[in-house]
């Protein structure tokens, strides 16, 4: 990744579970569109992932099998930065330096704290809510334009837009003030057992997350046990959560507009149309799980890849943090 004039994008997934096809229509997929047209900087974000209880030995394993997952979902290592978060100690340098300018009222109010705290009313831990923070600290590092996330992220890219305007403001013009980037279509995938709920690769419930690792039985099942309603017309509107979610899940890995996917549709029956979006995503995955596997194979390749992203991100990372050090007024040596 040659130093350019090219804007910067920064964005990163949790190795907290296998990804499901939420995290890829609402971040990974366009990762992939994007290192292209942009300087990228793409993290496995391990610190944020200990927030909520992890087992060391499976975050180890989950850590490679993402960065193996980004490479097999066309991130080319060659064009972007792709590295480990916390192999880049920069981030949890300056996540304590944004904190001083952090009010805990604001942390309490975010929709992600709240819903994690009651998920995980036995650990909430400082770390929980410090994860804007910590989010804030990753994008800024990099002096990112841009942070292409899904529709559940966009309010910890607004925290970060607010910590960085206080910072600039308190000690002198520092950091870019960051734009999130969200897909119309695709940008919240929901449960399919629950379409008031988003897909997450931490639900309890099976049946409600599709893997980017599941089989294709595996897939074809989920879809057809997915929650509908009674009518049998195949439309996308608010009061069909269910069918809505399956309209743009097909749209997303068919390529096509929610409008296009509805017209291909009318007619059908919800089996018919259950069974198609299932078969289309399958297809789309079969490749990629294939590729996952022979990277996982190679893991010194793999080691190679993280290792040179992590240099290359920590050049970055150094200079704002440098920068950051001095206007704050640490002692660096005469
Ligand atoms: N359901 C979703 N639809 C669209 N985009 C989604 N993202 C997550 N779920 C959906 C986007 O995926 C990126 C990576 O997410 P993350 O791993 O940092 O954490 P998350 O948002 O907390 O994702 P999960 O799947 O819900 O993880 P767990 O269960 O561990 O909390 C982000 O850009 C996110 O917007």
């Amino acid at each position: 990744m040659e130093s350019s004039n090219r804007k910067i994008v920064y964005s990163a997934a949790q190795p907290s579970g296998n990804l499901t096809i939420g995290n890829y229509a609402g971040a990974v997929g366009n990762w992939v569109r994007m290192q292209k047209e942009y300087d990228c900087f793409y993290a496995i974000a391990d610190l944020h992932a200990i927030t909520v209880r992890q087992e060391p030995s499976e975050l180890r394993r989950r850590t490679l099998e993402l960065a193996a997952l980004y490479v097999a979902c066309g991130i080319d290592p060659e064009h972007c930065a792709l590295y480990v978060q916390s192999n880049v100690s920069a981030h949890a340098e300056l996540a304590w330096v944004l904190n001083t300018l952090t009010y805990v009222g604001e942390m309490e109010r975010m929709t992600q704290f709240k819903d994690k705290s009651q998920k995980h009313a036995d650990n909430i831990n400082m770390g929980l809510m410090d994860y804007p923070v910590l989010m804030a600290a990753d994008i800024l590092l990099y002096q990112a334009d841009y942070v292409p996330v899904g529709v559940d992220q966009k309010q910890h890219v607004e925290i970060t837009r607010d910590i960085a305007n206080r910072f600039n403001n308190r000690y002198g013009e520092t950091f870019r003030v960051p734009e999130p980037l969200i897909l119309k279509s695709g940008a919240k995938i929901m449960s399919l057992q629950d379409p008031a709920r988003k897909m997450s690769k931490s639900d309890e419930n099976p049946n409600a997350s599709v893997y980017l690792s599941d089989d294709r039985d595996t897939v074809i099942r989920k879809f057809k046990r997915a929650v509908t309603d009674s009518e049998s017309c195949v439309r996308a509107s608010a009061d069909k959560p269910g069918i809505t979610n399956l309209l743009t899940i097909y749209s997303v890995f068919k390529g096509c507009s929610v409008a296009e996917a509805e017209k291909e549709f009318s007619g059908v029956g919800y089996g018919d149309f259950k069974s198609a979006v299932g078969e289309t995503v399958a297809d789309a995955l079969a490749p990629v799980q294939a590729e996952q596997k022979r990277l996982l194979a190679d893991k010194g390749y793999l080691g190679g890849i993280l290792s040179s992203g992590a240099e290359r991100a920590f050049k970055a990372a150094r200079k704002t943090l440098s920068k950051v050090y001095c206007k704050v007024g640490f002692y660096r040596g005469e």
